[in-house]
Order: C-alpha cells, then structure tokens, then sequence
C-alpha cells in the first residue's frame, strides 16, 4: 500500500509549510496534516480508491480537497509529488527520525541542517559529540543534554511494540513497585491501559511517601538499560523491551485528575477538557478545580465524569470517537468483559502445527473456567502448518469422541476445523467432513494478492457455502508485518448476517483481527463476534485478554458475543439450517 509513504510525505510537507512564512503556508500546513492523518489511518489502499473512482473518490475522503487530490493522483502515477521533491532538495533531511526526538520540531531540524549540515540521527549524535549545538541561538547546555536524552528515547522506541509485550512488562513493574512497600497504590494509565494493538512507551502512575526510594527502586529494576531523566516526580527509564517507560509520582490529592489525564487518548483529553471549561471548571492532570480556582480534592476518576455531567467511559472507549456523546447521554454500553467468555472456539493441537495434544489442551480450558473449546486444527492445503485430509479429521474426531466422554461434566470438545477458503472459493474439505462438525472456522491464507472485489467475492461464496461457523481473522493482517488483504469488510458482515455466520476477533496480539475499527465498522450489520486465542499452545490461551481489549476498544457488548453465550445456546447459534 502506498498509504504510509503518502502519509509520510504529507506529514513532511505539513511540517515544513507550518515553518514558512507565507501568506498562504499555514493554511496549507494544517491541510496537509489532516490529510496525512485521513491516508495513515485508511483502512482501503488509496490506490484502489483511486482506481476505482478517480479524483472524485479521493474528494470523498475526510480532509481531501481537489489540491491535495491531484497531488495523491501524482504520486499514484508517477511516484513523485513535485512539490515535495523540491522541497526535499532544500532540505534534504530524514524527518522522520529527527522529529521523533523529544525537543526537535520542525524549525529546529531545519536550523540543524542549514547552520551544522545535520541531516539525521547519525550527524546528530556527531554535532552533539563536538559540542556544536551549544552556540546555536536557541540551544544551550541544557538543551544538548536534552537531546541527547530524546535520542535514547526515539532509538529504543523505534517501531511500536505489541500490546502483549507492553502490558505484561507494565504488569512486571507494578508488581515489583507494589512488593517494596514503598508505595500506596501503583496503576498502569496511557495507551496499555487502553489495550491499543501497539504501545509507544508505558505509563505508570503511583502514591507515595518516599518518591526518592520509589525512582531508586524503579530505576534500578533488572529490565532497565538505561536511566533516561531521573526526578523525584517523574522518571523514565529505558527497558530491554525496546520501549521506555515513564513512572510518575502523584499527589493523593491529584490522583483521579492524572489518571483520567495520563490514560488519554490525547483526542479524548482536549475534548473532556474543552467539556470542563464550557461549564466553568478547569482541568488539568493536577485536578479539576472550581469556578473559583479551588482544587475540588480526592475525586476520583468516575467522578470527574460525573461532575462534567457524563457517565464513566471505559479506558478503552476514549479515543474522540464519539465516546463523549455517548456518554453525555448516559448511553455507554456496557462493554464485554474477560469473565464474560465462556470458552475459546479456534485452538490448534500437536495434529498440525500447534505443540500441545488435545488432552492438553482441554485440561488447559479447564483450568481457565471454560464451558466448552473447539478443536480447529489446518486442512490439506496449508502445507506449512500440516494441514490435515479428511480422513485423517475422521480419525481425529474418533478420538475426541472418547476423550469427550471422559471429560463429561467438565468441558465440552466442540469438533472443527480451521477450514481453507481456497482461490476460488470453495473449502479445503468434503462436505461429508464439515457436516460431521460442531463448529467450522474458516479463513484464507494463501492467494492473498488479489483485487479487493475477488477477495470480497472469494469470502463471500466460501460463507453462502452454508458451512462456516466462524469467519477467522477476517483481513489477514499482522501488526508490523503484514498488511490487511484488500476486502470490503461492509459486504462480507453483510454476508454473514445472512448467513449466520460469526465474525472473528482475532486475540493473537499480531493479528488482533478483527480490530478495533473494523469492529465499529461491521457493528451495523447484526452479526455476532467470536473472540478466539487461535492458540497453538495452552499458555496461548491466555491471549483472550487481548481479542476482549479489542472487542472493547471496538465498542462490543456481551450480547454481541457468541463465546459468552451457555453450550446450549451457543450450540443453537452453531446449528446451520
Ligand atoms: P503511546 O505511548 O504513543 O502508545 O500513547 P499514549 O496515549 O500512552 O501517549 P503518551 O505516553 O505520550 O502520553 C500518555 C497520556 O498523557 C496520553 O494518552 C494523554 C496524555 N497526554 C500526553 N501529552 C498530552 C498533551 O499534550 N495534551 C493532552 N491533552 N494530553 C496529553
Ligand atoms: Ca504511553
Ligand atoms: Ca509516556
């Protein structure tokens, strides 16, 4: 896609227009920027949107006007956008690292260039080792130092990391934070509490006594390579991870305000405190204070919801999406939740390319609480992962027969498959084999690089087969990886509305797929969501808390969700007419 690369150069031209100083550059500047905001955040190729519907499509889009339209329409054909080919030989500097340094904007990159020919990281850190930045105007002693500090944080938080190696560190460090005595209570606030699918740097919020102690404890923890600011209120430490994290001590009378402010999102903050101040308060991460400056003290987060005339939104809700509306109308829904699941209907065994047996597994299932598991293991044609024939699922099944009996009482072993959906459409078994199933998870995983409508036809046939269950991670993507397939994700929930078949959210923290956004997408057609591990191990099981953070994030009630649903009632929405 050329999405990324499109929003960069916006992203740049946004950049360099809001430094120049013409009548027109500001205006353009923000132009660009909402652009660059509407391409990285575009779920569809724009190419494809271009292919299909010209200049006028590309007008449809939010923040393109007919300028900028031509311009996606230059790029598309030519791969170039003159303007910013200019540009870039007046500044030829690598942006995008530099900007990503703390105390670095636009201007200063720019004076780094023209007064110290800095044109990236690299020249930086060789300005920085000759003391060169000191005589700038504009840089002193402390801002050298502060950069140098912005590096280490931009180097180890190169690329986002996945949820599922956030929120477990974050978990590590509360524990730890929380086993010194040293502090009252210790939370995890930004983006991890959110469960976003990627985390820039953990955020950490505590009550203490002894902040001393607390940022000596902290910043001598094992996973810490570097100290990166170190003060009695906030400090950041750079971890092995490949992220930072930032702990903040609090002061008890400010908790609530800083953990509403420090959980963000950003979005969500301007507008809540837009909402405060329209009714004559302020707020702030310190607190919420009355009409005459006064701290109104030991609010808690909920209650400063309350007192600007709103229900309490979920962490994962706030994003600006329309939450706040919802919420001023006392309508946010109560959003599933991890206890709320019942059983896991797509895991892999020892048969294909899972490691654990089905015993295994189902003792696993157990231990969690679960009513019930499917079996789902690869067909024929996904060599890789030793997909299995027809025969040999009869001969699986067999043997899941006798091990059901013996668990009798315990849990139930739901017979599937995770069935190909082959180039053309059909299923990679017999219907004889999927006819003997409780539960067909299907999906595609290979011929991936077709146009968006074969893939949305291809999917579409593979569902009015009357065979699937479960549509498994319904775009194929892979954070950091892989792209989407192309799709029409509004025809294919179509399609499974019709046909009762259930949508996946995805809990592998790299698929998370269903996310967020194609959840609110597909949300108005009256499909149903199965929030599966797709576990190829027992301890992969685990992953749901992910696919429920998702399923949160993309507004989902337990009513929406059929593995929240008792085995009888499940069975019920399974059995295909
Ligand atoms: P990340 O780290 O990129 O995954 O995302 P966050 O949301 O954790 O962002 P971070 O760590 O920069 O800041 C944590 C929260 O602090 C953020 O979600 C909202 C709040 N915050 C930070 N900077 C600002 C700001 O300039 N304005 C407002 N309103 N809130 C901010
Ligand atoms: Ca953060
Ligand atoms: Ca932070």
């Amino acid at each position: 896609m050329k999405n990324k690369e499109i929003s960069r150069i916006f992203e740049e031209l946004s950049n360099i227009k809001g430094i120049e100083k013409t009548s027109t550059s500001n205006f353009e500047s923000r132009a660009y920027k909402r652009a660059a905001l509407t391409i990285g955040t575009l779920q569809q190729d724009i190419s494809d949107i271009y292919n299909q519907g010209g200049i006028k499509a590309l007008m449809e889009l939010p923040g393109i006007g007919k300028g900028l339209a031509e311009k996606i329409e230059e790029y598309i054909k030519t791969g170039h956008i003159k303007e910013y080919d200019e540009i870039k030989k007046r500044y030829p500097i690598d942006f995008t690292s530099l900007l990503s340094i703390e105390g670095i904007g636009p201007k200063k990159a720019i004076e780094l260039y023209e007064k110290l020919n800095v044109k990236g990281i690299q020249t930086l850190k060789d300005a920085l080792k000759k003391h060169k930045l000191k005589g700038l105007p504009g840089f002193g002693e402390k801002s050298e130092n502060e950069i140098a500090k912005g590096i280490v944080i931009a180097e180890s938080n190169k690329g986002r990391i996945l949820l599922s190696e956030g929120l477990p560190e974050a978990e590590k460090i509360i524990s730890i934070l929380k086993s010194s005595n040293l502090v009252k209570e210790a939370v995890i606030a930004g983006s991890t509490r959110r469960m976003r699918e990627t985390i820039g740097d953990l955020d950490i919020l505590a009550l203490s006594d002894n902040n001393e102690k607390v940022m000596d404890l902290f910043s001598t923890m094992p996973d810490v390579t570097e100290i990166v600011v170190k003060g009695p209120t906030k400090t950041t430490v750079a971890l092995n991870i490949g992220t930072t994290c930032d702990l903040r001590v609090i002061n008890p009378d400010s908790f609530g305000a800083a953990l509403q402010y420090f959980t963000g999102s950003r979005d969500h903050n301007i507008k809540i405190r837009t909402i405060a101040v329209g009714k004559g308060y302020k707020l702030n991460e310190y607190g919420l204070f009355d009409k005459s400056g006064k701290l109104i003290s030991k609010l808690e987060e909920k209650d400063i919801y309350e007192k600007l005339g709103m229900c309490y939104i979920p962490p994962e809700m706030r994003e600006n999406r329309g939450e706040i509306e919802l919420a001023e109308k006392y309508q946010i829904p109560k959003l599933v939740e991890l206890s709320d699941i019942r059983g896991d209907l797509h895991t892999h065994t020892k048969e294909t390319d899972g490691i654990n047996t089905i015993e295994e597994m189902a003792d696993y299932a157990i231990k969690k609480g679960y009513e019930y598991i499917a079996t789902t293991n690869h067909t024929k044609s996904l060599k890789v992962a030793h997909g299995m024939s027809d025969k040999q699922f009869e001969e699986y099944f067999s043997k899941v027969d006798e091990l059901n009996d013996k668990l009798k009482g315990k849990i139930t072993i739901l017979k599937g498959a995770e069935v190909d959906i082959l180039k053309d459409g059909t299923l990679d078994l017999s219907d004889k084999t999927l006819e003997s199933m409780d539960c067909v998870v299907a999906a595609v995983h290979s011929s991936t690089n077709m146009p968006e409508e074969q893939m949305t036809s291809r999917i579409i046939k593979a569902i009015n087969s009357n065979y699937i269950n479960i549509l498994a991670h319904p775009t194929g993507r892979l954070i950091n990886e892989r792209e989407p397939y192309p799709v029409n994700l509004s025809k294919v929930a179509e399609a499974c509305a019709y046909m009762h078949t259930i949508l996946e959210i995805n809990a592998s923290p790299q698929r998370l797929d269903l996310n967020d956004t194609n959840i609110i997408l597909t949300s108005k057609f009256p499909v149903l969501y199965s929030i599966d591990t797709d576990a190829h191990s027992t301890l992969q099981m685990d992953f749901m808390r992910y696919g429920v953070g998702t399923a949160r994030r993309g507004w989902l009630e337990k009513a929406k969700v059929a593995n929240s649903l008792s085995l009888s009632e499940l069975r019920k929405v399974l059995k295909k007419q």
